[in-house]
């Protein structure tokens, strides 16, 4: 019985610049004598039916926007005979989908870290069940991914995660209710083992891949401070001083490392976790500004975000901390009107972002919007017999961009703007006066330059573009961009590189 792990994907670019963790992880989780699992990343090559047997195991992993491609693969699976099994956000919140439509002869909800071997041992005596719960494990239980695995010069980036969970509650974000809103750390010396791991192989770019790295703000600690009982306030300063401590950890790490990770705004009000990040060598984040405008903030349960003026100062406060600002923004919020679009690209550019990306309101499972979408706006419509509630089942080429009718626009509309709003950011001659506030060498501003250009085909053409002709080029362009930018990336290995040196991080004052 061989096993096979699979990251479905419509499109594969031959390069790819993230390595997708879950695929490591899940093989950390395979027991040594079931052999070394066979990955299949379909971002770099699709998946080859040929190559499973009957008596396989093929784990699956989905997330919605990858569902249909992944149930296609789970179909070819099981025709072959092999024992398919789906993980992943989307299985979790749909399992039987999984069954009904990807031929799943079992579904892991929750994380696979240690229900894996427990899949395993089950199929082996002759007892799979059809469903198994993986839960919210702790911090300290997160598995190390198998970096060995990696197959060479494919990837750009690694990914470590150093927490799951976030105890915000924006609307359109299922991970609060998926990863759940208590912050799971994992432990300082499991993130950093990995971390050198991967530099060990010439990895000096690395991913944090956590959905937000400040998960303790100074307003919570305040709030806390003002309860009566301090069990929470000190719950939470140990949550804080334990991210300094990982930082404290990172910095001393050879200084050729570039991190990147998802951060909320109110980091911008904490000087000392920018500084911080700064020295950790943490050198960009995404943060999730979704909206300039008041209301467009309110519509998303996002007001502990800035608008305006406000916003702009927050933003720049990353970049004089020498973090660079990968700023998100969506679009198709009710409350955006036509001139929203420019707006929206004029702040990002006073605010110097380094990179943008504008997405379109999509209602995802497990989301508060999707909750109330799926019950008003969508009960009767079907296209290509498919209810537009289950999107992810209509075929690709099909599928609307646009889910819930907007008061001012057209979902055309919308996508036209969008489109146009990329096209105005990432073009030549802003991306090179950008590079210019970011990066100093020359062969560091060609770098930023290419890193935009792939950015944008990668996420933007791919992903909005309706005419499938431009899909396709842009995903030529991708290939080659990547294959371009993958040499900046790279760094020499360092196979004698050792784990830092504990170093206890002194107590700090904190803000009550
Ligand atoms: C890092 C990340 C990215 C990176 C991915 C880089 C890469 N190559 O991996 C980037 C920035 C590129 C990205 C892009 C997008 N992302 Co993203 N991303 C994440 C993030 C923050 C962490 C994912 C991660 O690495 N986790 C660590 C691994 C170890 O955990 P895991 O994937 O959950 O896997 C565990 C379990 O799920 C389970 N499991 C998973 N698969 C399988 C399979 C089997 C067989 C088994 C047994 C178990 C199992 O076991 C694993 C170990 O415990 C998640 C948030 C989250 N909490 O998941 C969002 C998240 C997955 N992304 C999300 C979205 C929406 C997107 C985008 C669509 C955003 C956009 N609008 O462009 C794009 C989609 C890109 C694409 N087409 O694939 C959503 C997905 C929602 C949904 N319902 O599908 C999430 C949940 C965030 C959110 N705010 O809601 N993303
Ligand atoms: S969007 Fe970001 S801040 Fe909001 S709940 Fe999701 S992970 Fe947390």
């Amino acid at each position: 019985m061989r096993i096979h792990i699979v990251n479905p994907s419509d499109v594969s670019f031959g390069t790819a610049v993230i390595t997708p963790r879950w695929l490591y992880v899940l093989a950390a989780a395979t027991p040594a004598h079931y052999g070394t699992p066979l990955i299949v990343d379909e971002t770099l090559e699709a998946f080859v039916p040929d190559t499973i047997e009957s008596g396989d195991v093929v784990g699956i992993g989905i997330h919605t926007a990858n569902a249909l491609r992944g149930y296609q693969i789970g179909r070819l699976a099981r025709e072959r005979g092999a024992t398919v099994v789906f993980g992943g956000i989307h299985s979790t919140l749909y399992p039987d989908e999984a069954r009904e439509h990807g031929a799943a002869h079992s579904v892991v909800k929750g994380d696979g870290d240690i229900v894996w071997s427990q899949v395993l041992a089950d199929l082996s005596a002759g007892k799979l069940a059809p469903l198994y719960d993986g839960g919210r494990i702790e911090g300290g239980a997160f598995l190390s991914a198998r970096w060995d695995l990696l197959p060479a010069d494919k990837y750009m980036w690694g990914s470590v995660q150093t927490i799951r969970g976030c105890p915000k509650h924006c609307s359109f974000c299922s991970v609060w209710r998926t990863d759940g809103q208590k912050p799971r750390q994992r432990t300082v010396d499991d993130v950093v083992r990995e971390v050198v791991a991967l530099r060990r192989r010439g990895f000096r770019f690395i991913l944090l891949s956590d959905d937000n790295f400040y998960p303790v703000t100074l307003a919570d600690l305040a709030a806390a401070g003002r309860r009566a009982d301090k069990s929470h306030l000190e719950n939470l300063k140990a949550i804080r001083a334990e991210r300094f401590e990982l930082m404290a950890q990172l910095e001393q790490l050879p200084d050729d490392l570039v991190f990147y990770t998802q951060i909320t705004m109110e980091a911008a009000e904490d000087p000392e976790f920018l500084i911080a990040m700064r020295k950790a060598k943490i050198r960009g984040a995404l943060v999730g500004i979704e909206s300039v405008t008041p209301e467009g903030l309110k519509a998303v349960f996002k007001d502990f975000n800035h608008a305006g003026e406000a916003l702009v100062t927050r933003l720049q406060a990353f970049g004089h901390h020498g973090v660079h600002v990968l700023g998100s923004f969506i679009f198709g919020l009710p409350t955006d009107k036509p001139d929203t679009f420019k707006a929206t690209a004029d702040l990002a550019q006073r605010a110097g972002v380094s990179f943008a990306q504008f997405v379109m309101l999509q209602p995802f499972p497990g989301t508060v919007d999707f909750g109330k979408w799926e019950k008003e706006a969508s009960a009767a419509v079907t296209v290509d017999s498919t209810p537009l509630s289950r999107y992810w089942l209509i075929p690709t080429a099909l599928r609307p961009k646009i889910y819930a009718p907007h008061p001012a626009m057209s979902a055309d509309e919308i996508r036209r703007r969008t489109q146009a709003t990329w096209d105005e950011f990432y073009r030549f001659s802003l991306i090179w006066k950008r590079s210019k506030g970011c990066v100093k060498s020359m062969r560091a501003r060609i770098m930023f330059v290419l890193i935009s250009k792939l950015y944008r085909q990668m996420y933007a053409n791919t992903g909005i573009a309706t005419d499938s002709a431009r899909v396709a080029r842009s995903a030529r362009r991708a290939r080659v961009l990547a294959r371009l930018a993958r040499k900046f990336f790279i760094a020499s290995p360092m196979p004698e590189l050792e784990m830092p040196l504990r170093r206890l991080v002194p107590e700090r004052p904190t803000v009550t």
